[in-house]
């Protein structure tokens, strides 16, 4: 067992995180850790939908456990790179932080949806929690802001009165060109507010794009227990996750950075080749698994690709993916997707992983728009169906009707837009749901069609089960 505990006196906070759960821990915490430079640079970290893991860490001094588990057995690691962690609702510390000249970096992790973006790209101003926090932030000093893009303008406009300076900001959540994600969500509700913060985050900001890779399951009362049993201490807020990492980040740090290349992350002038490489492959069979296996009464990614069905499914969407990815990187590095591939099997069979389906499912309708419409256009684009993305989008489709049917809750942004379509008649409720992940698409009968004819197919197979 391996245990590397923080260096005394804790790293000084030069790293502001939003998005404080068990993915950040895992991965942005644990290369912080891990760069050879660690002790210059300490994480504060802010809640967003769990505020009583900021308590729960806090009683522990901000240390936790990363159990890396592998097919084999696990290994443990003490973590000390969060030296502070706070309720996401302290918005008067977050500002305080990122108003200080020593802050360099704020990182965030704050789920697909939470970027208040329509499809388009651009700042929904009906979007409720956006229209809220832009009324609060006009409200000056006695505003509070809730959605975690809210609470980092209100912080900027802190560090721009304070002249502290440039900073980064690193989208570390699963988006195409999230930085540029990033940017738009901020830099558009900075200018509705008030366009001279928004010049001054144009002009010092960087929004530095990732791609970030490592399956972190939500920990469990058992993963607790067995961190007592081996480590023989109590830790409330272990973290478990496989042992493959991958970060690759592309854009500027203007107030510099740890060396988190010590740790093996990989910094690149083109991101997207990679970007869409985990997106589409990874993510994109997770999204497959979490639908069409639920609806074939699997609960854990492991058992999903252990039923045939669903190994074909995924293999036939990775054919489409894999022939609309490019094979190389900017600097002509070969990104070997047959290997990757490969690799992503096993990491998806690694059984002692208890990843339930049901975590992935979640914001289907923002997930899907990354993970399916991008090959399914491009399949259509040239001129062939797009059978295995639509089979994707035809497995949500199915997974929310059956919800819907059952009186099942879904957990989705667009939850409301989704229940509406599921009450609409068969050929309609399928081209409003595909409405939902991608207007252009809903026009396409032949599409429409195959997603119908394939969504069927899903449902009679679960009632025969
Ligand atoms: C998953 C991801 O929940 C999901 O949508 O696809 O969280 C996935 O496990 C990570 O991106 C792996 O790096």
């Amino acid at each position: 067992m391996s245990r590397t505990v923080r260096p005394v006196p804790k790293a000084p906070v030069r790293i502001v995180h939003l998005g404080l759960g068990a993915f950040h821990r895992s991965h942005q915490a644990w290369y912080t850790q891990h760069a050879g430079d660690a002790p210059d640079w300490g994480i504060a970290a802010f809640t967003g939908r769990r505020p009583d893991a900021a308590a729960s860490l806090s009683g522990q001094d901000g240390l936790y456990t990363v159990v890396e588990r592998g097919d084999e057995g696990d290994t443990f690691e003490v973590v000390g790179s969060i030296v502070e962690a706070v309720d996401g609702a302290d918005i008067g510390r977050l500002a305080g932080l990122i108003a200080a000249p020593g802050t360099a970096v704020v990182t965030l992790t704050i789920t697909e949806a939470a970027y208040g973006l329509r499809a388009d790209g651009r700042l929904d101003p009906k979007d409720p929690g956006v229209a809220d926090d832009l009324q609060q932030l006009k409200a000056g000093p006695d505003g509070m802001p809730t959605t975690p893009v809210g609470r980092l303008v209100n912080a900027l406009a802190a560090r721009q009165a304070a002249g502290a300076g440039p900073l980064a900001v690193v989208c570390c959540d699963n988006l195409s060109h999230n930085g540029t994600v990033a940017r738009n969500a901020v830099v558009g509700m900075a200018e509705a507010w008030d366009p001279r913060l928004a010049a001054w985050i144009d002009a010092n900001v960087s929004f530095v794009s990732t791609s970030v890779d490592r399956i972190t399951p939500r920990t469990t009362d058992a993963d607790v227990e067995a961190v007592t049993a081996a480590c023989g201490y109590r830790d409330n807020s272990p973290v478990v996750a496989e042992p493959f990492r991958n970060w690759v980040l592309s854009g500027d740090f203007p107030a510099g950075r740890p060396r988190w290349e010590d740790a093996g992350a990989v910094f690149v002038d083109d991101i997207e080749p990679y970007e869409n490489r985990k997106l589409w492959l990874l993510n994109g069979a997770h999204s497959l698994l979490a639908y069409l296996g639920q609806l074939r009464g699997h609960t854990t990614v492991a058992e999903a690709l252990a039923d045939p069905a669903c190994l074909a499914a995924v293999e036939r969407f990775w054919d489409e993916a894999e022939a609309n990815l490019s094979g190389a990187a900017a600097d002509g590095a070969d990104l070997q997707i047959p290997a990757y591939r490969v690799q992503l099997l096993a990491r998806f069979r690694n059984a002692r992983i208890a990843h339930h389906l049901t975590q992935i499912a979640m914001d289907g309708s923002t997930k899907l728009r990354m993970r399916a419409v991008p090959v399914l256009a491009a399949e259509r684009e040239a001129g062939r169906t797009g059978e295995g993305a639509a089979g994707m989008i035809a497995a949500w489709v199915a997974f929310c009707g059956a919800a819907t049917q059952e009186g099942q809750a879904i957990q989705d942004p667009l939850a409301g837009d989704i229940a509406a379509a599921c009450a609409l008649p068969g050929p309609d409720r399928v081209r409003a749901l595909v409405a939902l992940l991608n207007e252009p698409l809903s026009q396409d009968g032949g599409t429409v069609e195959l997603v119908a004819t394939l969504a069927a197919g899903f449902v009679r197979q679960e009632a025969q089960a």
